[in-house]
Formats: structure tokens, C-alpha cells, sequence
């Protein structure tokens, strides 16, 4: 089986990759892992993304939550909110030690990607897992109440402001972590995971020579479109778009990555939208797409795999 590059955000993106590892060889997989959800929280370097990818594919996620420890305990939480602290952002006693074990590293000053690949060879983890750049990038959410976090944003305030605009701060500073433009140029095909368009994909485009990279390479570009009939599975995309004055629609989504996606996967509910996505010079694959289980995982992972390597006729 040839090697495979997936872009990927936080939980769409690990229950999706989660399929992939059951069907072919995890070591032929890179993972480039956006980091503009990473905050300081607790006086702890959190990386909320790629620990959703490592937890999911290591198979000790909380699968209901999508992110944090299957079976966690939140001892130290409820002690941090004896001493007044703000304990909103949950997490668990064994998530902790993820979250002090890399600021521990970070400290020593290990980068980014360091750390991560420690941790994955840690969890016994076959799949390479990069952060896109090991430079920090703040994705900020313009909204009607002002800029804040995207944390503040999505588990503060529960993603219920308008969203107005997207800063990603420090992005023109920043340097693709090493390793990523080389994924994307050597590898057989790219996917472009069901992750949001905006705050976890587009972070991930916007790093120097990502999207160039994504033009240039000779590799298949297959994305799975994270919304389904007009609305997300899961978080803020569907309400970010909206916000943004686009359609909250798969169009939408093929419209943003249009400069370099070849294949668009659609759900079935979508299928009215295939000519029109098509029109924009991309092919359109149509099945179900919704991962209620794991057999739904496997399903669409193969089905993916052989719009890569068996270059099954696009419907
Ligand atoms: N999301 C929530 O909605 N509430 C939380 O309390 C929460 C805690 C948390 C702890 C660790 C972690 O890695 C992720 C956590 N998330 C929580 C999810 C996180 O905000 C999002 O997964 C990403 O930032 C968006 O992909």
C-alpha cells in the first residue's frame, strides 16, 4: 500500500483517522495536526487537537466527549476550584499528565513536533503525528463581543457569539514544522479530513508554502466534506461560515479548498450539489459519510483509499 498524507483537525478528523488505521498499514500515514487551538490553561501548554488524534488513535479517547481520556477522573479540577480557579475548560486527571509531561518538555526547550512524536511513540502510536509548525498560532475569533481565544470562544461561551472574522495570529512568523511540506510533495495521496474549513484546515493552509505545497504536488487531493446537508456533525463550522457570509453548505467547503482539492466526498444528502461542485473543476464522490460506528469508519476509509489507489471512476 502506498503512503498517505491526511490534514487534520480535532475530533471529525481523529474518528475518521481511526478508520483509516484498520485498513491499511498505520506506518505509512502522516498526520499534519493544526495547532491554532493551542492555549495556556492551568499554567499547561495544551495542544487540544493533536491529542484528540494521539488519544483516538492510541484508542483510550473519551469516544462520547471526542476528546480527553476514556474513564477520566477530575480530582485535581474539583481541588484547582477549591483554591477559586476557573475550572470551565475540563480536564481530566490523566489528560493532565499529557498536558505537563509536554509543557515539562516544551520547558527544556523541545519544539512542538519533538515533544509530539515523543508522546506518540510513547502511546505506541504507528502513524506519524506533525504539528503543521512548531511557531505559535493563536486562530482568534472575531466576534460581536470582540476578539477573543478560540477556547474562550468554543468552550467558554459555548461558540454562541456571531462569529464576524478569523485572525490567525503569528501565522506570517510562522514555519511549517519539518518534515510537512516533504508529507504533502512524497506521498501517494492527501486528505483533506472532515475537519473545520475555517479554524482547523484553514490554519493548517495558511502556514507558509502549505497551500503551494497542495498545488504543486503530484499526489491525489481527496477531502471529506465536514458539513452534511447544511449543517455540521459536530462544533462551530455550519455557524462560522454563516458568519463569515458564506453558505453553510459541502459547496462552500469545495469553494475554499478549490485551488488544489481533485476529489470532494459528499453525503448522499448533498447529492443536489454534485453538478455544482463539479463545476468548480472537481470531481464528486457521493456516499454516506455520517460515522456513527466503527464500521462506518472502516467503510468510508476504504472507500477513500480507493479513490487513491484504485482510481475507482468517480461516480
Ligand atoms: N471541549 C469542550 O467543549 N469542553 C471542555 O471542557 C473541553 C476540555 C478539553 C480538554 C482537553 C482537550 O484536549 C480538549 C478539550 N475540549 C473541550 C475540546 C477542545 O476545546 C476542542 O476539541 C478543540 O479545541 C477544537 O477542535
Amino acid at each position: 500500500m502506498g503512503r498517505l498524507t491526511a490534514l487534520a483537525g480535532g475530533v471529525g478528523a481523529a474518528r475518521f483517522l481511526d478508520g483509516f488505521i484498520r485498513v491499511t498499514d498505520p506506518s505509512s500515514i502522516t498526520v499534519i495536526v493544526n495547532i491554532g487551538d493551542d492555549d495556556e490553561i492551568y499554567g499547561l501548554y495544551i495542544s487540544p487537537d493533536i491529542d484528540t488524534i494521539i488519544y483516538t488513535l492510541a484508542g483510550i479517547a473519551d469516544d462520547v466527549r471526542g476528546w480527553g481520556i476514556r474513564g477520566d477522573t477530575f480530582n485535581c479540577l474539583e481541588m484547582l476550584s477549591r483554591y477559586g480557579v476557573e475550572t470551565w475548560f475540563r480536564i481530566g486527571d490523566r489528560d493532565a499528565a499529557t498536558h505537563i509531561f509536554r509543557t515539562m518538555l516544551l520547558r527544556r526547550g523541545l519544539k512542538l513536533q519533538e515533544v509530539t512524536d515523543i508522546i506518540r511513540r510513547r502511546l505506541n502510536i504507528k502513524v506519524r503525528v506533525i504539528p503543521v509548525t512548531n511557531d505559535r498560532v493563536e486562530t482568534m475569533v472575531l466576534t460581536d463581543r470582540g476578539l477573543m481565544s478560540f477556547q474562550d470562544y468554543f468552550v467558554k461561551r459555548g461558540f454562541q457569539d456571531e462569529v464576524r472574522g478569523i485572525i490567525y495570529r503569528g501565522v506570517d512568523k510562522a514555519e511549517p514544522a519539518e518534515g510537512v511540506i516533504e508529507a504533502i510533495m512524497n506521498t501517494d495521496g492527501v486528505i483533506i479530513c472532515p475537519s473545520n474549513p475555517i479554524v482547523s484546515i484553514g490554519t493548517i493552509i495558511s502556514i507558509k508554502g502549505v497551500r503551494e505545497a497542495l498545488r504543486e504536488t503530484k499526489a491525489k487531493i481527496i477531502g471529506i466534506s465536514p458539513i452534511i446537508g447544511g449543517a455540521t456533525v459536530k462544533g462551530p463550522a455550519d455557524k462560522m461560515l454563516k458568519g463569515l457570509g458564506l453558505e453553510p453548505s459541502a459547496y462552500s467547503v469545495a469553494e475554499l479548498y478549490r485551488d488544489f482539492l481533485d476529489i470532494f466526498v459528499i453525503d448522499e444528502v448533498d447529492v443536489g450539489l454534485k453538478d455544482k461542485i463539479e463545476k468548480l473543476g472537481i470531481k464528486v464522490y457521493v456516499t454516506n459519510t455520517l460515522m456513527k460506528s466503527i464500521e462506518d469508519r472502516v467503510r468510508i476509509a476504504r472507500e477513500v483509499l480507493n479513490l487513491i489507489f484504485n482510481n475507482i471512476n468517480v461516480k
